[in-house]
């Protein structure tokens, strides 16, 4: 029994069959139990020896079966793990990582720009008081000059900042000439009852300069556009100063840059001129100093408030700025930055 049983424990492969033989030769029907039972039979003489001899082939069956469920738990380890093996040589699936939207890459490049030039970034509220957005800004009510800019009102006084200006007013009255001259960007959001088109959107975004000191002249703000205009659309494109009017820089100008769709011969994402207005500046009006208790006889500077919407259309050859708002990502992932 015991040659018969350990044959079997160690020629089984299977845990299952395993479990199989230790009831059939352990179990309560088993022969060895079955032997165990009848020692009530035997003589005060044979049962000790009989005895003895049934538990001994028992634990040498359960010490059989022991060895062999290690052993075939082992192969059955080995076996899974060699199932489980990663073949690094397959190729790896392809994980979609976001990107700065098109239009946060072209503030961001702009902001490191004029950081490097020494100049602050400044953030305001969006939701604005007419005060700042147009008051402060030399544009008193009923001032035909704000039908220029039409706007979202919240209520009588609060807003929706058609412009980035009004953070001119609200820095300038916080600085400290004591401490030197002021030098500001200031990137966000604007919001004007525009109709949709091509180069309009009623949501777009600007980013506002201003420099004030006591000598800046008109050559300063020349010499700043153009080293804003080259480090974002390289040597070659043109760029035009046209004069203007804003009523809060005087003189004013705008500035245009040679339209990308049509190279310079007209086309309708440029109304047929050729050219695409990207900024208005100007030398900042005395009102405007004089509103926030500086001394316009004493300081004087310049403000720009260009549109990084426009400036990315421009650099990028797209030709409608609608789709910086579509959030289709066919169109934001062709602007995915480097990890
Ligand atoms: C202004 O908003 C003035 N605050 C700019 C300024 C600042 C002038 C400081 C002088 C001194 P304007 O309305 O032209 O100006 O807008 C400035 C720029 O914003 C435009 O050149 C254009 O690039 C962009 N812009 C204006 N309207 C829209 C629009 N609806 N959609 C997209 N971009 C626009």
């Amino acid at each position: 029994l015991r040659q018969k049983g350990v044959q079997d424990i160690n020629e089984t492969d299977s845990q299952k069959q395993l479990n199989e033989i230790r009831v059939k030769l352990l179990g309560k029907k088993g022969p060895i139990t079955e032997v165990l039972r009848g020692m009530k039979d035997l003589t005060p003489d044979e049962r000790p020896k009989v005895g003895a001899f049934a538990n001994e082939i028992k634990q040498d069956i359960a010490q059989a079966i022991e060895t062999r469920l290690t052993e075939l738990n082992k192969v059955a380890l080995q076996h899974r793990l060699q199932h489980e093996t990663i073949d690094v040589t397959l190729p790896g699936q392809p994980v979609k990582t976001g990107t700065p939207h098109i239009l946060n890459q072209m503030i961001d490049d702009i902001e490191e720009l004029f950081v490097g030039l020494g100049y602050q970034v400044i953030d305001g509220p969006e939701v604005e008081t007419d005060h700042y957005n147009f008051e402060m800004m030399n544009i008193p009510k009923n001032h035909p000059a704000r039908d220029m800019q039409d706007t979202f009102y919240i209520t009588n006084e609060l807003l929706m900042r058609t412009q980035t200006s009004p953070n001119q007013a609200r820095t300038l009255e916080k600085h400290d000439f004591s401490k030197g001259p002021l030098k500001m960007i200031s990137p966000g959001r604007v919001y004007r009852r525009d109709n949709d088109d091509a180069t309009h959107s009623h949501q777009f975004t600007q980013i506002e300069g201003l420099v004030i000191d006591k000598h800046v002249t008109m050559a300063d703000l020349k010499g700043t556009l153009e080293v804003l205009a080259k480090h974002v659309f390289g040597e070659e494109r043109k760029i035009r100063l046209r004069p203007s009017y804003f009523p809060f820089t005087e003189p004013s100008i705008e500035v245009d840059i040679s339209c990308f769709a049509c190279g310079g011969s007209g086309c309708k994402v440029c109304k047929y001129t050729g050219w695409i207005e990207v900024l208005g500046a100007g030398m900042v009006h005395p009102n405007v100093l004089k509103n926030v208790g500086v001394d316009p006889d004493v300081y004087g500077g310049f403000a720009f408030g260009l549109g990084p919407d426009r400036f990315a259309m421009l650099k990028y050859g797209i030709n409608d700025i609608r789709q910086f708002y579509q959030n289709d990502l066919r169109f934001l992932h062709q602007f995915q930055q480097e990890a």
